[in-house]
């Protein structure tokens, strides 16, 4: 019996030593299980955060960066922040000098001030033709980024697309060779279209009273440009009246008063909302009656309809043609702010008053600039004169050569 007692207290010791060593094995594998995810959860994460944080403040200055070099595109990061900063604070030096020599009219300036003052235009431009020269050979990028440049200076799309497809072929043929070659060609090219018939000289005929007209839509700068062209034929010796044919708005009369006052030249005008024809009329016969020789005449931008307005163009137009009047330009005046648009609202005026040369304003504020080229090819008008700020000297016969050279150098 003690035996049998025996027997079973040392089952029973074994079942509990046995149950508790499993116990302890199950507990030392679930410790490690259960202390994993506490550390691993917020400690693992946490240390990344940190840099993740510190990485989004180089995000906004290269965020910041891109508007500078906005122009060009924004891999080349190229040189129109430079260019365009000069450009906005350019104007107040002026170093254009009138010549009165060439009896036509046409102004002469420093060379370096159209290449300045087309700060804009040429950050844009350089900035991808140098790109493009870096990369060595002639691919589809080439091809890209001159389009790309020729249509952000606002070249336009038709003679784009003509200049390229010419430069392509030569490129096919063998004739060209390597970037530097097809942005030498592209140059030729550019200076070749802008060869127009009839060059920049303001046409001026001895004997009769010539009247040069000015037209474009409204805030061009027509009459801004009147009386910079009056201030430099008064100092070519020329005598010469201005003719307020703006009758639309009684401050466009005044504007030109200034003008004139500025010039030291005598101002016709009319009461607001008289016909603009009289007012040149009258003009024409005072400065024959006094001997003088050009009429400078304004006229409005804006009027009811744009029927009325080209309607009233042919009418001044006929009446100042009376002898001894005679219309010797007519110039069309233009923004190059507004680029092709401006050009598709001009169109109006072509046919209907003869126009026979371009002066393009505000060439100074836009990287635009290649809207030169897109006029004279497509409206086959020489740009006479281009205005490169809102000073009284800011007026400058446009000079092809130059033009192209401050586009490409
Ligand atoms: N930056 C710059 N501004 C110019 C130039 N030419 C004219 N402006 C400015 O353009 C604005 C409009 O010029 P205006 O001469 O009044 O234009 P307009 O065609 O006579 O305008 P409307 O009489 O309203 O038809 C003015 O603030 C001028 O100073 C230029 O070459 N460069
Ligand atoms: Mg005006």
């Amino acid at each position: 019996m003690i035996a049998l007692w025996i027997v079973l207290a040392v089952v029973v010791l074994v079942t509990i030593l046995v149950s508790s060593v499993a116990l302890s094995r199950r507990a030392s594998r679930r410790g490690p299980e259960s202390a994993a995810p506490p550390p691993s959860a917020p400690t693992a994460t946490p240390p990344p955060a940190p840099p993740r944080r510190a990485t989004p403040p180089p995000a906004p200055p290269r965020r910041a960066a891109p508007p500078v070099p906005a122009p060009p595109q924004p891999e080349t990061g190229e040189p129109p922040p430079p260019a365009v900063a000069p450009t906005a604070e350019a104007p107040p030096p002026s170093p254009t000098v009138a010549v009165p020599d060439d009896g036509a009219g046409a102004e002469v300036v420093a060379p370096a001030d159209l290449r300045d003052r087309m700060g804009k235009t040429r950050g844009v431009f350089s900035g991808y033709l140098r790109a493009l020269r870096g990369r060595g050979s002639v691919d589809g990028q080439t091809w890209d980024d001159l389009e790309e440049a020729l249509l952000r200076a606002d070249v336009g799309v038709a003679t784009t697309t003509a200049l390229l497809e010419d430069l392509r072929q030569r490129v096919r043929s063998g004739e060209l060779r390597g970037p530097d070659a097809v942005v030498a060609a592209l140059r030729a090219a550019l200076r070749a279209s802008l060869e127009v018939a009839g060059g920049v000289d303001l046409r001026f005929e001895e004997g009769v009273t010539n009247v040069w007209l000015f037209v474009g839509v409204n805030g061009v700068g027509k009459t801004t440009t009147i009386g910079k062209i009056a201030r430099r034929q008064v100092a070519q010796g020329r005598t010469l009246l201005l003719a307020a044919g703006d009758t639309f708005r009684a401050a466009a009369a005044e504007q030109l008063g200034i003008w004139a006052q500025r010039a030291d030249v005598g101002l016709v005008r009319g009461a607001e909302g008289s016909d603009p024809s009289a007012v040149v009329f009258d003009a024409v016969q005072r400065a024959s009656a006094r001997g003088q020789e050009l009429v400078l005449a304004d006229t409005a931008g804006r009027l009811h309809t744009k029927v009325n307005l080209v309607e009233e163009l042919k009418k001044i137009r006929r009446v100042a043609d009376r002898p001894p009047g005679r219309v010797t330009e007519v110039l069309l005046v233009l923004d190059a702010t507004t680029g092709q648009n401006g050009l598709t609202q001009a169109r109006q005026f072509l046919d209907a008053v003869g126009v026979t040369g371009v002066v393009l304003t505000k060439l100074d504020g836009t990287a635009k600039g290649g809207i030169v080229v897109a006029i004279q090819r497509e409206f086959g008008l020489p740009v006479k004169l281009v205005g490169i700020g809102e000073g009284p000297d800011d007026l400058v016969a446009f000079d092809a050569d130059r033009f192209v050279d401050a586009l490409f150098e």
